[in-house]
């Protein structure tokens, strides 16, 4: 039994969509159990606790239960200027089983990546699925859209990406821009930007569209918009960016794991050094989570525990943030703006070691060091000033206002 869709403005004429199933029917057809799609279930709800009506609800099953119900939504994918990671992120799932659900949850009418005919034969069916869910499907696009020189440094079947969009996503119920070369041009529109590569919303600001920056993005964040937009045909709350703020809501260096050693004060100087190995904060790398709003330090990625940039140990790069992944330089130390301050005081993760006898370490000694902690914790509190000289970690790594701990700051023994 299907839902009654008839009050969803998406699903308006039911009967063109009717014809795709609901989810429930679809898994059964395909032979996919039950268990695979609670599964995948459990991972949308971790993925979006909060903002995402779909899944609100107590457990799995429940989310399950509601969601098998839903008419499968007609999606046709887009591809410009991009690397393909986008698709990648949806495909790579560690089990096998999920990507194959994922692809069956929705109805990916037309995808140049994935599909198995070419030339004519693709172009004949993007015609066709565009024809028969006019208004009633989802565009998803990915890579960015080249203006420069009337836009023909792209083109499909003949017509430059700019008219294809401009065809395919103004007859859409809503756009996805997928990824930050979607978004607003991401790495095709760096400095100098030979195609005037540009976003999705700056083609058709006037479309419904939805940003999902992030090189890639996570890919559940892209099947939570799209089934809470086929079940009841609204979209999650978003920002000043049109990103949702289920996932976006806060930045990186709040929920960071390495948070404490940050606030501890101590970084890594350069990769491969002992705070490098023992997973110590990557700031003083070029670290742009502080400025950066994203959900990977709770959400990683293909659903392997620390797979994202900082669990692997690279600094975050702001891939989600118009104004800082490939524009500002990938090592480049950011100056402290948000509002996440550090406690004043914070207790040492590790003693300073040294020679200093043990009646030296008493009550004067605890003062002292406390003193001395909270200075430091202090000098590096949040500047609101640019360019602050003061603020440690201001200077680029390497430079000779960045002091080196040095062999001693490391617990001996430990190497
Ligand atoms: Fe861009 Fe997506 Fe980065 Fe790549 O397609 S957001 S280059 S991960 O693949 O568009
Ligand atoms: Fe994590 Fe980067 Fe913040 Fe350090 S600066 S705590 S590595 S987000
Ligand atoms: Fe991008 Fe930073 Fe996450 S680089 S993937 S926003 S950790």
């Amino acid at each position: 039994m299907l839902k009654d869709l008839t009050l969803n403005p998406f699903v308006a004429s039911a009967r063109v969509l009717d014809s795709l199933g609901s989810i429930d029917e679809r898994l059964l057809r395909c032979g996919i159990s039950r268990r695979a799609f609670v599964q995948f279930c459990s991972s949308l709800m971790i993925a979006a606790p909060f903002g995402l009506a779909i899944t609100d609800k107590k457990t799995p099953e429940e989310v399950a239960a509601g969601l098998g119900k839903v008419i499968r939504p007609p999606v046709i994918w887009l591809a410009f200027q991009d690397c393909t990671g986008c698709t990648e992120t949806l495909l790579r799932t560690s089990h096998p089983d999920l990507g194959d659900l994922i692809m069956n949850v929705i109805s990916l009418e037309y995808h140049e990546t994935l599909m198995a005919g070419s030339g004519l034969q693709a172009q004949e069916a993007l015609t066709e699925a565009v024809k028969k869910y006019s208004g009633k499907y989802i565009c998803v696009v990915e890579g960015s859209i080249p203006t420069r020189d009337k836009g023909v440094y792209m083109k499909l079947a003949g017509q430059p990406a700019m008219e294809v969009l401009a065809d395919v996503g103004g007859k859409a119920a809503a756009i996805i821009a997928i990824g930050s070369c979607a978004a607003w041009g991401g790495i095709p529109s760096a400095d100098p930007d030979p195609t005037g590569a540009v976003g999705v919303a700056d083609l058709l600001p006037n479309q419904t569209i939805v940003n999902l920056p992030g090189c890639p993005p996570n890919p559940y964040t892209l099947l939570g918009v799209v089934l809470q937009f086929a079940d009841s045909g609204t979209l999650p709350e978003m920002d000043q960016e049109r990103r949702p703020k289920f996932a976006y809501d806060r930045d990186i260096h709040e929920q960071c794991p390495r948070r404490a050693h940050f606030d501890a004060g101590h970084f890594v100087k350069q990769f491969g050094d002992y705070g490098h190995r023992e997973g110590w904060c990557l700031y003083e790398m070029g670290c742009k989570g502080p400025d950066t709003h994203a959900g990977c330090s709770t959400r990683h990625f293909n659903e392997i525990p620390d797979v994202w940039p900082i669990g692997i140990g690279a600094p975050c790069i702001g891939c989600t943030e118009k104004s800082i992944a490939f524009r500002v330089p990938m090592f480049k130390v950011v100056q402290i703006h948000t509002l996440a301050a550090p406690p004043t005081a914070y207790a040492p993760i590790s003693a300073p070691q040294g020679v200093i006898s043990p009646l030296a370490t008493g009550l004067v000694g605890f003062a002292a060091g406390a003193l001395a902690g909270a200075g430091y914790v202090a000098s590096r509190k949040f500047s609101n000033v640019m360019n602050d000289e003061n603020v440690p970690g201001a200077t680029p790594p390497g430079s000779a206002e960045t002091p080196d701990p040095g062999p001693e700051e490391s617990p001996k023994g430990s190497e």
